[in-house]
This record gives structure tokens, sequence and C-alpha cells, in this order.
């Protein structure tokens, strides 16, 4: 009997990173990974097998399902926000079109195995458009239902993306004179912006807070494009790899939705700035406000409600704001640049 194999597609990314590690210390199935991107020297080790090519590739995807007994898909490649705002039609085409194409193969696979497949994805806080900061201070901690008007073609995809997960887990081909069995068993979360210790993030515009930490260590001037009073959800990047296993891991009649908001802090960029300087002084961080993309972060909750979450799989993050400072982020982005730094 093959073994059980989690598929991991943007494997190369911020989360990805993080993921792989965790599987590899903590999961006997098998690792697949999936990227544009060959692997990384870091990472290639703890994978099964690494493919390199496009999510939109159906006979790769194909293949892949051929290769292994896939029981789990983390589908983390997309283009995020500020990137997708560059060039929405090739954001659709990943965010979407790639979503669609691996859900399909998922069903079909589900119907020659005759087994279900977890399909954890990656939603954002992005899906919420909020119209102005007078209702985003008085919205408050938004709701899975609330505000679900995004104002950027990620958010759009990842909203879409949400619904499609869920066609596809309860309602595909419903006209069918003999509907199929749904094998997608399709689990959603609603990420803040992530901040990881160990990569920087590529294309999102949360960006300001681990731009900010990993120039300080570099010894960088950093200019914040969002203003001081800026306020988003944030989590650490092993929490956000946690949840995505924790939910996996779920017993499916305990969920009652098949979307989740989770979130860890949600500091003003002002008060980054200030845990910035307290671990690195001579730091240089000042606020240059790109109206473009403050535009966007306005629109994003101050806060989300995670009692749905914490209710159903038991989701409980580690790190808060000072723990995640002060006991992940500046220790290991420190030795980072420490250790790249040339020997004198
Ligand atoms: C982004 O900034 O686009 C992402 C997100 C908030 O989903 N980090």
């Amino acid at each position: 009997m093959p073994k059980h194999a989690v598929l991991i597609t943007g494997a190369a990314g911020e989360i990805g990173h993080g993921l792989i590690d965790h599987l590899s210390r903590h999961s006997s199935s098998e690792i697949v990974t999936l990227d544009l991107q060959q692997m990384p020297p870091e990472l290639a080790p703890m994978v099964t097998a690494e493919y390199t090519g496009s999510v939109l590739d159906n006979e790769l995807l194909q293949q892949i399902f051929a290769d292994h007994d896939i029981t789990t898909v983390h589908h983390l490649a997309a283009l995020l926000s500020t990137s997708a705002e560059h060039r929405p039609l090739l954001a659709h085409q990943v965010n979407v079109e790639g979503t669609l194409k691996l859900l399909a193969v998922v069903q079909e696979v589900g119907e020659r195995l005759q087994h279900p497949v977890t399909f954890l994805y990656p939603s954002s806080i992005a899906v919420h458009g909020l119209p102005d900061l007078v209702t985003k201070e008085q919205a408050g901690r938004l709701k899975e239902g609330q505000w679900l008007t995004p104002t950027t073609i990620y958010g759009a995809n990842k909203l879409y993306c949400e619904q499609l997960g869920y066609y596809f887990s309860r309602y595909y081909r419903q006209l069918d004179p003999q509907p199929p069995t749904r094998w997608t068993d399709f689990r959603a979360i609603r990420f803040p912006g992530l901040i990881s210790a160990l990569t920087l993030p590529t294309g999102g515009t949360s960006d300001y807070a681990p731009e900010m930490i990993h120039a300080a260590a570099r010894g960088a001037p950093y200019s914040c494009f969002v203003r001081p009073d800026t306020r988003i959800p944030f989590m650490a990047m092993p929490d956000a790899v946690t949840a995505l296993v924790r939910l996996a891991q779920a017993p499916r009649q305990a969920l009652t939705q098949h979307v989740y908001a989770i979130t860890a802090f949600n500091p003003s960029a002002a008060e980054i700035r200030d845990l910035v300087l307290a671990a690195f002084p001579e730091a240089s961080i000042d606020f240059a406000v790109d109206a473009a993309r403050q535009s966007i972060v306005d629109t994003w909750p101050a806060d989300v409600d995670d009692s749905a979450a914490r209710r159903d799989w038991g989701f409980d993050p580690s790190y808060d704001l000072q723990r995640a400072f002060t006991e992940y982020l500046i220790p290991t982005i420190r030795d980072r640049y420490l250790e790249a730094e040339p020997a004198t």
C-alpha cells in the first residue's frame, strides 16, 4: 500500500518553508511539492518528490496524483495582493484557474480511487473590503460573513475560490441524474498578515511588518509604505503552519464552516516600529506612505473574530505580539543575518 502523501503547491513560498519543515518533523506522510521554482537547498532533503512546474499544467497535476497517493493538499500557490494588482489577468489565471484545475483533478482522482482528499485553502483578510476608516474603526473584529466586498483582484480571487471549494465539496454536478460522490474535503483559513523570521515576503501589501523587521536586522534603512496608525491583524508564521496542520487533522464532523478566520495580534505600524527599535536601537525607520497600497490596507479589517476556529478545531496561537518578537522574530532574524555576515 503506497504511503499517504501531502501535496504542497507553491511549496517554495513563505508558508511552504514552514509547512515542509513542520511536516518533515511531525508527519509520516510523503511530502510532494509543486512550484515554479526549484526547492531551496535547505528544504529539498525534507521532500519526498519535487515537481517543478505550474499549477495550470493539467498533465503535470495528473502525473503527480498518478505517482503518489495524495490524501491532503495544501494549495499555497498564488500571486499575493500587490503582485496581483500589477498583473490582474495573470493573478486570475494562477489564483482562480489554478485552483479550479486542482479541485477538478482532486474530484477525478477521488472518483478513481474512491477516497476523499482533504483540501486546505489559504484565503485572506483581503476578502473583506471596508469602505472607509470610520467604518473600519466601528466594525472592529469582523466575522467571516461581514464586508465581503474586496477591492483587489487578489481578494476577489480568494473570495471566489472559497466558494469554488465549497461548491466542489457539496454541490458538484448536482443536476446529474446520479450526482457523484464529492471527494473534496475543502477547508479554508483566512490568514492575516504573516510574519516569518526565516523568509522575506514577496508581493504582499501587509509586507511592511516583516520588511521593517528584516531591514533593521540587516542594518538597512526602511521607509514604511503605510501610515503609523495603520492597523490590521497579523500572525507569526509558526502559528499559521500549525493552524493549517490542525485544521487538516480536525474531524470533519467538528467543522461547522468551510472558511475560518484566524488572527494572533493586531499592532499598528507605529507599534511594530517601536518593537523593532527596542530590539535594534540603531535602526533607521521612517514613514513614506504609498497612497495606492495604503488605500488597499485601509479596506482590510483592524481585527477579525476567530471564535469559530477556536470552537470547531481548537485554534490557539502560541505567539502573542510580545512573544512573537522576543522569542521568535528578533532572535531568529538576528541569528540569520549574523550568520550571513562575512567573517571579519
Ligand atoms: C498580502 O499582503 O497580500 C497577504 C495577505 C494579507 O493575504 N499577506
